[in-house]
């Protein structure tokens, strides 16, 4: 028998997660979460406007749940947050990814099945609080919905501080890092081409300083031959595109746009940039590792709690091309230090990162908020 609540049966929940289904890492990291916990025999339930990108429904136990909003002439912005809430509260169960507006659907769907107790955890990702959520059209309602939590967590030590200091919340957070699966990331050199390459994974937006990559590259290729394969798409993709001609390296840049195997892609190349602005964490980071290929970083936000600085990876100020780039050359050109930081960045993913280590903390935490 499974009674829902996230009601709770023996040691199996029914859970539903809701998150962003595109391209982004609150979004990816929800979704191999929610496969995660229904390999482990949770009945999970993802609700969404439609289905994460890297879902597969057809996998047991996993349950795909779409939100419909209705428009009407009257409605100039259509109310997903109501929507959501209503759809929440038939299925009956949060567990919620990105606190804007997911987190209040959640309150909402709680208040609407008072008759069966239905907790919420709030998972905090990066812009929800470093951004949107501190916007003083948000702010007021993000500190109220993390307060009205039952669990919140965060994906960085960095983050939760941020949370803390910004709204002030008194609640517990519990950090819990992001999580690669191993098995599935993992370095192949037989994969890995002569030809020196470079990787971008993101979603282009302004906080990724995505065109940074482009004057890396510009940089690195001054002392040797690399060719970057930029991945993902977004609004910055067009005004990469064209400082890659204006910069004369557009030979040398792949856009590959979205793709769902990155874990195909990654151990084909040999180094990660990152120059984020901001970065909570820096989930494609740690995939990179997982597959052996070091990243250069900017030192930001929680991205110091994942790489050590020389050790596993590069960190670097931002904007800083020159000592991006340097970092990059170095990597390109000296063997044995590749050698020593690929092997490095792998081991880092698997003793500190792995899903076998991680999970189980999600999974604590959301029994305990159903009282198992
Ligand atoms: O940009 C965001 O904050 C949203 C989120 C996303 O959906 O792309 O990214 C964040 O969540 C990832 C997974 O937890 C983190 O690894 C990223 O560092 C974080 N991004 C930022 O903080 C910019």
């Amino acid at each position: 028998m499974k009674r829902t609540c996230a009601e709770c049966y023996a040691a199996h929940v029914k859970i539903g997660i809701t998150c962003y289904p595109t391209y982004g890492g609150s979004g990816i990291v929800a979704t191999e979460l929610g496969l995660e916990l229904a390999s482990r025999g949770h009945e999970v339930h993802f609700i969404s406007y439609a289905s994460p990108i890297r879902l597969d429904t057809g996998v047991a136990r996993i349950h795909y749940h779409e939100v419909e909003v209705s428009t009407y002439p009257l409605f100039h912005y259509p109310p997903y947050c109501l929507a959501l809430a209503s759809r929440m509260a038939e299925v009956a169960a949060s567990y919620v990814h990105y606190a804007i507006p997911h987190s209040i659907a959640a309150l909402l769907a709680k208040q609407m099945t008072s008759s069966r107790r239905l907790p919420f955890v709030t998972t905090l990702h990066g812009t929800d609080i470093t951004l949107v959520g501190v916007d003083r059209s948000y702010f007021g309602i993000t500190k109220f919905s993390i307060e009205q939590s039952d669990g919140v967590t965060a994906i960085s030590r960095y983050l939760e501080a941020k949370t803390v200091d910004f709204f002030r919340v008194s609640k517990p957070i519990q950090v819990i890092h992001n999580f690669v699966n191993c098995d599935l990331y993992r370095p192949d050199p037989a994969r890995r081409p002569k030809e020196k390459r470079l990787i971008h994974v993101s979603n282009f937006r302004p906080v990724k300083r995505v065109l940074d990559c482009i004057r890396v590259l510009h940089e690195v290729r001054r002392s040797t031959d690399a060719h970057l394969l930029m991945v993902g798409d977004g609004p910055d993709r067009g005004p990469a595109e064209t400082l890659a001609r204006e910069l004369g390296v557009s030979a040398h840049v792949t856009f590959l746009g979205k793709r769902d195997h990155v874990e195909r892609l990654i151990p084909e190349t040999h180094v990660l940039l990152l120059p984020s602005e901001m970065e909570a964490f820096g989930l494609a980071a740690l995939e990179a590792m997982a597959c052996g290929v070091p990243p250069v970083a900017t030192l930001t936000g929680g991205v110091p709690e994942l790489i050590t600085d020389g050790v596993d990876g590069f960190l670097a100020p931002i904007g800083d091309i020159a000592a991006q780039a340097a970092r990059v050359v170095s990597l390109l050109t000296d063997d044995a230090l590749y050698a020593r930081m690929s092997s490095a960045a792998r081991r880092t993913a698997e003793t500190r990162y792995a899903t076998s280590m991680i999970i189980p903390l999600y999974e604590r935490c959301y029994e305990a908020v159903c009282g198992v």
